[in-house]
């Protein structure tokens, strides 16, 4: 382990443009929104759902998604395969949207309000936007991993982010379980050249000894944490309360102050 990194309070505070900056700082463990999306925006949200066009990751715990995750590029795909597939992928999100609400839209707004800087959709000059705003399914949780673009993304402009936020917000949520743990020890790989390394099912020797926070899952709310720390998310429990259906994405801080959303 390199020197400990102590969060002062281990807790979760509230959106303001002081703890945006203390989370991309990570010297707090993450923002909370209560209240982000109402009951039955949640529940129309869970309806188009049902007729959307769902998929799978087959990992160890299977995720179902709409949309598209950059990271399933850095290793196989092209950069022109990925700005290709961002069509497909928010024609597949727009369905979900159209037939409840915006969750990325009304996010840009929120912090729009109290950041003095532009907050958009990241765009890649002479591509376009990134896909921002992958709705996921991740009732079995997620293993150990950490999303920096700085080591993710080589070649690509989000590489420049000097900060990484994840958001997202539970449209449904287990009755128990589907807790992430957020582990203080910002993810410093040892980079093979510009090639991405693993990022996923994370060695835990990683987090050995590192300050741990935790949050649940509530419908209708959404939480922020710093993406370079590594996290995982436990299996759900009780699921007649629900699954753990979310929407999200990361939100990187440029050199020059813009945050810029991708996923
Ligand atoms: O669902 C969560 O609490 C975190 C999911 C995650 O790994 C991410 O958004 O980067
Ligand atoms: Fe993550």
């Amino acid at each position: 382990m390199t020197e400990q990194q102590r969060w002062d309070a281990p807790a979760e505070y509230p959106l303001t443009r002081e703890n945006l900056v203390a989370l991309l700082d990570n010297r707090i463990p993450a923002i909370r929104i209560p209240g982000f999306a109402r009951a039955e925006e949640c529940a129309a949200f869970r309806k188009a759902m049902e007729t959307a066009n769902v998929k799978h990751y087959h990992i160890a715990n299977p995720v179902q998604y709409i949309g598209m995750a950059q990271v399933e590029y850095r290793w196989g795909g092209s950069k022109e395969e990925y700005f290709r597939d961002v069509r497909q992928a928010y024609e597949d999100q727009a369905y979900v949207f159209r037939n409840s609400f915006d969750p990325v839209r009304r996010l840009i707004d929120l912090l729009g309000e109290l950041w003095p800087h532009p907050v958009e959709i990241a765009s890649e000059p002479g591509y376009g936007e990134y896909f921002a705003g992958i709705i996921r399914i991740a009732s079995k949780g997620i293993d150990l991993h950490a999303d920096y673009a700085p080591f993710n993304t080589p070649g690509y402009t989000i590489e420049h982010v000097n900060a990484q936020l994840g958001w997202n917000l539970f449209v449904e949520a287990p009755g128990a379980g589907g807790i992430t743990s957020v582990h203080n020890a910002p993810w410093s790989p040892v980079m093979d050249g510009d090639k991405p390394p693993q990022s996923y099912g994370l060695a835990r020797g990683i987090v050995a000894g590192a300050q741990v926070f935790r949050y649940a899952p509530a419908q209708g709310e959404v939480v922020l944490f710093n993406s370079r720390n590594p996290h995982e998310v436990s299996a759900g429990e009780g699921e007649e309360a629900g699954g753990r259906l979310q929407v999200g994405s990361f939100i990187g801080r440029m050199p020059d102050e813009r945050l810029v959303l991708w996923a």
